[in-house]
């Protein structure tokens, strides 16, 4: 009920009386007054005047259950949520949950994370208070070699909202890397769970720096917020609720066809490698080139030096400027 609750607050401009809420909800006062109660103790601002009702006046930079349903306006993406305050990582629990089977669109999110991770045994800074740390749980009827191209169509949705809430030049660094003025403010970690050609489930991880202040001195040159780049604080939760409502969208139009073709042209304009000079890191060779864009497969097209063109799968992929590569 207390988002409910929260979700009428912010719908009515004005104020909404208290005999509007018990009668919407069926509750006495006492209930409604007291769900108001832990609305101002969690720190949103209730102004309370007698004969006219409730009204918000501002809402804590938080990213509860309460407040998600409140922000979010999809039909399946983040709409079961489950949040901690604290947690190991959103990953393994978004796995926890998939083994017990919870549906498509779940969605576990944290405050602050004790063991977030990166790709290939790397770790994600994750402390309190200033950052999301997300996972959304989805079960495709797909091929288990198209999943890694989730991680594309989750990193165009976060660059997608964020240029559409702060304004911000927010760009990928295929695959898995949104940066903003050439430093990192998220990362995706995509994993899944298979037989040899059914997908269980496949799990899609996202950190992004909103207003954290200061990175810890490994990660100092690399890593920028939200909040560094644009001067001011985001809500956590409105930037949370836009990448769900980007990514259904953008995850249902790749559904259509299961691959690229209809999102590719839109994800190279906002790919930062494209038309520029890459280092393309492989397991035994590295080499020189020219990225080229995405396919409909999600591969990393590329134009070596000797004028030859190679897909790259997944890996790793430097850009002059990005990250200290120069
Ligand atoms: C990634 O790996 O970028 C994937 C990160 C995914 C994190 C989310 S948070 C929610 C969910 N739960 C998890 O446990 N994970 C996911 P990779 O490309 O391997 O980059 C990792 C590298 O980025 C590290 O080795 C650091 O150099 C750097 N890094 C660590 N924390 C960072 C941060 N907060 N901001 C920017 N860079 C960071």
């Amino acid at each position: 009920m207390k988002a409910e609750i929260l979700k009428m607050l912010r719908k009515n401009d004005g104020y909404i009386s208290g005999q509007q809420i018990c009668e919407y909800f069926g509750v006495s006062r006492t209930a409604v007054w007291k769900a108001i109660n832990q609305l101002k103790e969690e720190g949103y601002v209730v102004e309370a005047i007698r004969n006219k009702g409730y009204r918000i006046l501002s809402s804590p930079d938080i990213t509860t259950k309460e407040e998600l349903e409140s922000q979010i306006n999809t039909s399946w993406a983040g709409r079961t949520i489950y949040y901690y305050a604290e947690l190991d990582s959103t990953n393994l629990e978004a796995k926890r949950l998939g083994e017990k089977g919870a549906p498509h669109g779940t969605l576990a999110v944290a405050d602050m994370q004790t063991a977030g991770r990166g790709r290939r045994g790397r770790g994600w800074s994750s402390p309190s208070g200033s950052s999301i740390y997300m996972t959304i749980l989805l079960r495709p009827d797909l091929e288990p070699n198209r999943a890694p191209m989730m991680t594309l169509i989750m990193a165009y949705s976060v660059a997608c909202a964020v240029q559409e809430q702060t304004g911000l030049e927010a760009k990928i660094k295929w695959p898995n890397d949104i940066v903003i003025h050439g430093h990192k403010i998220c990362g995706i970690l995509t994993e899944m769970s298979t037989e040899i050609d059914y997908i269980h489930y496949v799990i899609i991880g996202v950190g992004i720096n909103v207003n954290i202040q200061e990175f810890p001195e490994e990660i100092r040159e690399t890593a920028t917020s939200i909040s560094l780049e644009l001067g001011q604080a985001v809500k956590r939760s409105s930037l949370l609720a836009c990448v769900m409502s980007h990514f259904e969208k953008n995850y249902q139009v790749f559904m259509e066809t299961q691959d690229l073709s209809k999102l590719r042209e839109k994800y190279n304009q906002l790919l930062v490698n494209y038309g520029r000079e890459v280092k393309v890191l492989g397991e035994t060779v590295s080499y020189h080139a020219i990225a080229l864009g995405i396919n409909d497969k999600g591969e990393l097209q590329v134009k070596k030096e000797d004028g030859t063109e190679a897909s790259i799968l997944s890996g790793e992929v430097s850009v002059r400027g990005i990250y200290g590569y120069v």
